[in-house]
Parts: structure tokens; C-alpha cells; sequence
């Protein structure tokens, strides 16, 4: 029967742990709404598939880490919008665009926590709210991100939002995984199957163009599934609406997969390199290539292109998006 347990420790200080009948444990945090581990027990021991720090002051420092990433992820070029006639202005924190909701993202934030246990499961709600104005964007915006581990070893997050005002609303969890349990290993060795047919187009400065680009023949061709080899990502797979699921990453050892199905349209795809390369994490050294970045979430940009759907949020709706990982191992 799943549990969740909320404990303190001197480097994360209050956290919760819910663990499953299988022995999985997911350990999450109010700061940032995040997910600190995803401990699985495969017949070398445990593996903890997550790459995250190893205490509170790194998360600071690396405040994207696994944790939920809002009002708006990716990037809003020019960190401007405009909402019935109205414009917006957000904080230009990267290159002039406004990447992952400004200076102060829902990843910087310190979340109300509710832990709690239902039928065959255990989890975890936060909650925030997001007064009118602040970092930009408008709307008194009250968000909820549901965690959850099932018996039948499902990992899911939910976000929800409702506001007072029109808004951009297009959150994502911001998971790093690397299934050989240490960033210290490449992730050249996983294999990745994605269901999706296309990328978005992106400039230079990963915003995206509006366009979309066929993945045949491309570095962005996962429809088979194949070794991620020394790929480098950064890029939104538009997942093909009667797809199964999203995509499928497997441990190079087979030992352990994850299937992602997701209401979410497309998966920003963020691979690390030698930027992250060096930074001592919880479960090792980050090599260059340590960890695959998994992102589900509206298309970056889909403010100002229509043809990827809609990101705005208005009184008159309540927004809900749900994301399960099924562990494999
Ligand atoms: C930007 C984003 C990625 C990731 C990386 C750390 O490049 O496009 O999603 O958050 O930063």
C-alpha cells in the first residue's frame, strides 16, 4: 500500500517520501514543487533515475533541477506578449527572452505542501499563488501541482491553474533522468523512442519560428527508437495526437525503462553538456551528456503561433494537465 511520509533532513530540511508496494521511492520538495529522487529497486540494488543535487543550497543554484517550471516554460521571445490588445511585459532573464517565467520562476517559489494517501496510491499537492503582476505576468493565478506514486508504479504530476484574469499558463516538470542511476555515465548508451513525427523550427536563441520540421533523416528521428549516442537537444517533439504514448527511454542495461504518456502536445527534449559537466550531484559527478532533460508542455511560442494551440487561461476556464510515467523495471 503506498505511504507518504513527511521528514526533515539537515540537506533538504522538510521533505516528503512516498513509497509504493514495490519499494519505489519519490522524495519531493516545496521548494520549486519538485521531485528530489525516483529510487528504483532493480537486482543490483537501488537506482535513483533522477539527477538532482545533493542538497537545498545547490537546488538554489540550480533551481531547474526536476522541479515544476512556470507561469510560461521555454522561452517567450522578446519577453513580451500581448492578451486582448493588451501588452505584456515579462523579465528578459536570457538573451532577451523571457526563458521559464523570468527571474523568479515557479521553480524559485516555496510551494504549500499537502501530502496524502488514496486507494492504491500516495502523493503529494502543492500549491501556489501567483498574485497579479508579479514577474510580468497578469492574473491572480492560483496553481496546484498533484505528485503521485501508485502501486502499480506510476509517477505522475498534474498542474491545474485558475485565474482571475486573462493569462499565459503553459507549466512543465523540468525531470533530468539518467536510468543507469549516476550522471557519472553518459546517456549516450540509452536507447529513446519518441512519438513524433516533427520538431518545432527554432532560431538561434531556441526561440521557436512557428514552423515545424519532419524528423526523417534528422537528428530528431526517434520514431524507431535508437541510442541516443552524442545528440545534442534542446528542442519541442510534437507528439502525434493518436500515439500510444509519448516516447519510451530505456537504461542501457534494459534493466529499467520509463513510458511517458502525457496530455501535454509536445516534450521539450534538453540533453546537458559541458556547461553542467563537473557539478558534483546527488548521485555523482555530471559528466559532459549526464542526464536527458524530459520537458511535456505546450509549444514554446505557441503565444504568438496559433497553429500550436493555445496557452491562455481566462476565468472562464480551468486549466489541468496530467503527465504518468510508467516504470519499467
Ligand atoms: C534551456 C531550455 C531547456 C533547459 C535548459 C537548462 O535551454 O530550453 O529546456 O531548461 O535551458
Amino acid at each position: 500500500m503506498a505511504t507518504v511520509e513527511k521528514l526533515t533532513n539537515q540537506a533538504w530540511g522538510t521533505y516528503f517520501e512516498v513509497k509504493n508496494k514495490d519499494g519505489v521511492i519519490l522524495e519531493l520538495h516545496p521548494f520549486g514543487a519538485r521531485a528530489l529522487s525516483l529510487v528504483l529497486p532493480v537486482d543490483d540494488g537501488k537506482r535513483d533515475i533522477l539527477v538532482g543535487c545533493k542538497n537545498l543550497a545547490d537546488y538554489k543554484e540550480n533551481s531547474y533541477y526536476n522541479a515544476t517550471i512556470g507561469p510560461v516554460a521555454g522561452r517567450i521571445a522578446a519577453a513580451r506578449f500581448e492578451l486582448e490588445g493588451v501588452e505584456y511585459n515579462t523579465e528578459a532573464n536570457q538573451k532577451g527572452n523571457t526563458l521559464h517565467g523570468g527571474f523568479e520562476g515557479f521553480d524559485q517559489r516555496v510551494w504549500q505542501a499537502e501530502p496524502f494517501v488514496a486507494e492504491n496510491l500516495a502523493g503529494v499537492v502543492f500549491k501556489l499563488i501567483d498574485p497579479d503582476g508579479n514577474h510580468g505576468f497578469p492574473g491572480n493565478v492560483s496553481a496546484k501541482v498533484t505528485y503521485t506514486l501508485s502501486d502499480d508504479n506510476q509517477y505522475s504530476f498534474t498542474f491545474e491553474a485558475t485565474t482571475d484574469k486573462p493569462t499565459l499558463f503553459n507549466p512543465t516538470n523540468h525531470g533530468y533522468y539518467n536510468l543507469t542511476g549516476t550522471p557519472s555515465n553518459a546517456i549516450d548508451e540509452h536507447t529513446l523512442q519518441i512519438n513524433a513525427n516533427f520538431v518545432a523550427q527554432t532560431n538561434d536563441d531556441v526561440t521557436t519560428t512557428g514552423d515545424k520540421v519532419a524528423v526523417t533523416g534528422t537528428k530528431f528521428d526517434f520514431v524507431s527508437g535508437r541510442k541516443i549516442g552524442p545528440t545534442l537537444l534542446d528542442d519541442p517533439f510534437l507528439i502525434e495526437a493518436d500515439a500510444p504514448d509519448a516516447l519510451t527511454l530505456t537504461a542501457p542495461d534494459g534493466k529499467i525503462a520509463l513510458t511517458l504518456l502525457t496530455q501535454a502536445p509536445a516534450v521539450v527534449i534538453y540533453t546537458t553538456g559541458q556547461g553542467e559537466a563537473g557539478t558534483k550531484m546527488n548521485t555523482g559527478v555530471m559528466r559532459n551528456h549526464g542526464a536527458i532533460a524530459i520537458e511535456p508542455q505546450g509549444v514554446p511560442g505557441t503565444e504568438i503561433y496559433p497553429q500550436f494551440g493555445d496557452i491562455t487561461l481566462t476565468p472562464e476556464k480551468e486549466y489541468s494537465m496530467t503527465s504518468t510515467f510508467k516504470l519499467i523495471f
